[in-house]
């Protein structure tokens, strides 16, 4: 007689179970976007690539939903950049400004990472507007509730010339959950320095 085939280590329950709350924590996540059977199941596995799709192709942390973005929000959004000088720009008058584009990752502690084609203006560019060189900044997101609404940048990242205010991606507007109107991106910095929906850039170390 063979051996009783050893004991499963977990039952089938647990195991729909589990797929259960995979789908409903995507559900959540993903708000109205949608996802073929076999994309949801893929939220089950810890990293990168098997995460979930998002607008402009690449996965989202957090929405503009869960952050209490709305499109209004966006639609009667300016930029304040504070210096020396203040300054007020419109996206037209953002997206009228000397344009760069660098391929850079976004790398979040959660366990996943992706690399896009980043359009924007130069951080360093808008501290010389407003009459200084590259000094550390404080910026504030749209975002006024929950953790990720600011952070605080030195200036040695704010020289680099590859650290932008983004307003596209990959050639084409940020969609709303990816930070629209504009963000942060930042090389070499964990995901979180990527600030999304940002309204008020404040250089030279005050706030
Ligand atoms: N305002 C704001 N910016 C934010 C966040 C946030 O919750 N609120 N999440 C951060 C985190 S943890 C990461 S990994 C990136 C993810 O950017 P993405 O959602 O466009 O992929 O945005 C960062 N910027
Ligand atoms: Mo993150």
């Amino acid at each position: 007689m063979p051996d009783a085939p050893a004991k499963p280590t977990i039952s089938r329950r647990g195991v729909l179970g589990f797929i259960g709350a995979g789908t409903l924590a995507l559900l959540v996540v993903g708000g109205t976007q949608t996802v073929d059977p076999l994309r949801r199941l893929a939220v089950l596995a810890p990293y990168g690539e098997v995460y979930p799709p998002g607008p402009n192709g690449f996965q989202v942390n957090k929405t503009a939903r869960f952050r209490g973005i709305t499109a209004a929000m966006a639609d009667s959004w300016s930029l304040l950049v504070h210096g020396r000088n203040v300054l007020r720009l419109s996206r037209e008058e953002l997206l009228a400004l000397p344009q760069h584009t660098h391929e850079l990752p976004i790398a979040c502690v959660e366990g996943w990472s992706t690399s896009q084609r980043w359009t924007g203006v130069p951080l360093r560019d808008l501290a010389q507007k407003v009459g200084l060189d590259p000094t550390e900044v404080f910026v504030e997101s749209l975002q006024k509730t929950g953790s990720f609404g600011a952070v605080r940048l030195s200036s040695g990242q704010v020289a680099d010339e590859r650290s932008l205010l983004a307003v596209k991606v990959n050639g084409t507007d940020l969609a709303l959950d990816h930070g629209f109107p504009a963000r942060l991106i930042i090389p070499n910095g964990p995901g979180v320095h990527n600030t999304k929906w940002v309204r008020r850039l404040t250089f030279g170390g005050r706030s």
